[in-house]
């Protein structure tokens, strides 16, 4: 069992510095492709026997030391009476824009209402044996309301943010009720045999600090607060976070996910002993491999062989990226750190 990837979520030494990508599993990969094309992207997530094999498809071809679960971070949504679609990026036919809405809301049974996300993991722990550890996921609360409100993505999200400032009583209703639910569909992926979480806010960095502090941060801190995370590692990752990583560290969390516009080393600095995960901006991969050699050391040595070290990208991977770039990729952080 390769555990570089755990081992360096609790900032254990490693003989070489872990690696995997966010979105490593998807329509990069023509493997994906042909099995997505036999079916909806909804399907796919709910068939376990599909879901696994998408997941083991980077693990193989990439080298990657970590899978992530197939699944989107919307998926708890649709059980909870919001109808979704994919059509590919989410999109809900009725959004959350009153009391009523949210209270017509319900907090899933998860064993009943996502048994394909749990048979998932359960089967994929078994097939992932002797290979790598397996990672669960969900959305932070406040990118789940993003979405649960507009309704679909957005640059701004207006309408959720218009809710949080002149309608904060159905917002903190709203996230309340969301936080419960990821509450309980994180802890039965680890109950199920998720070895570590990452927790998605990819909106969070829209907002100041200040307001960070205050719409987002005590929900995300109760998340984290409530996970069993016993031999568990959570890694927190808020896209934007760079301007307020003292801020975002006390929502919790045992590692900290870096997107690009900040310096690893500065992060460090500012984190301390806490691991961190990132950064490479995803577009790097569209670059000849003398550059993406030359990005990959240069985030190594921002990091300066300090350990508890994750290597990723700052995002998630392009679905236009030639697989054979995060391969080389994948192949440049082991060469480079292999001790
Ligand atoms: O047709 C298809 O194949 C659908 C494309 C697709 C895929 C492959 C979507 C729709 N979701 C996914 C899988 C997915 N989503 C994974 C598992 C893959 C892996 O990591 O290996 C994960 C972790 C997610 C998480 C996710 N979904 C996030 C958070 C991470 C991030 O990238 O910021 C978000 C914001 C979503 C919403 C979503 N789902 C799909 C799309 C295209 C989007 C983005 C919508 C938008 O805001 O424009």
């Amino acid at each position: 069992m390769n555990n570089r990837f755990l081992d360096a979520c609790w900032g254990k030494p490693v003989d070489r510095v872990p690696v995997w990508l966010m979105r490593q599993a998807g329509r990069y990969l023509p493997d994906y492709m042909r099995v997505r094309s036999k079916c909806t992207f909804l399907e796919l997530c709910k068939t376990p026997e599909l879901a696994a094999e998408v997941t083991i498809q980077p693990v193989d071809i990439l080298g990657v030391d970590a899978a992530i679960l197939f699944s989107d971070i919307l998926t708890p949504i649709e059980p909870m009476g919001m109808e979704l679609d994919f059509v590919p990026g989410p999109v809900f036919a009725k959004p959350i824009r009153t009391m009523a809405d949210v209270e017509a809301l319900k907090i899933p049974k998860m064993e009943t209402d996502v048994p394909y996300v749990l048979d998932a993991v359960k089967l994929l722990r078994k097939e992932l044996a002797a290979k790598v550890p397996l990672i669960g996921f969900g959305g932070a609360p406040f990118t789940l309301a993003c979405y649960m409100v507009e309704g679909k993505g957005s640059k701004d999200f207006a309408a959720l943010k218009k809710m949080m400032y002149a309608e904060s009583d159905v917002y903190a209703a709203l996230m309340d009720k969301i936080t419960t639910m990821d509450m309980e569909y994180l802890n039965a992926q680890i109950k199920a045999g998720a070895q570590a979480i990452q927790i998605f806010d990819t909106w969070g960095g829209m907002l100041s600090p200040a307001d960070y502090e205050r719409y987002v941060l005590p929900y995300t801190q109760r998340l984290i607060n409530g996970l069993d995370r016993t031999n568990v590692p959570v890694i927190h990752f808020v896209k934007g976070a760079g301007t307020m990583l003292e801020i975002v560290k006390e929502a919790g969390g045992d590692v900290m996910g870096l997107d690009w516009h900040v310096n690893l080393g500065k992060a460090r600095d500012i984190l301390g002993d806490m691991p961190v995960q990132g950064n490479l901006d995803p577009t790097v991969l569209f670059a000849p491999n003398e550059i993406i050699e030359r990005e990959v050391k240069r985030v190594l040595a921002e990091n300066a062989g300090r350990p508890g070290l994750i290597f990723n990208l700052g995002h998630g991977i392009l679905p236009t990226v030639p697989p054979e770039k995060a391969i080389f990729m994948v192949d440049c952080v082991h060469r480079l750190t292999q001790k």
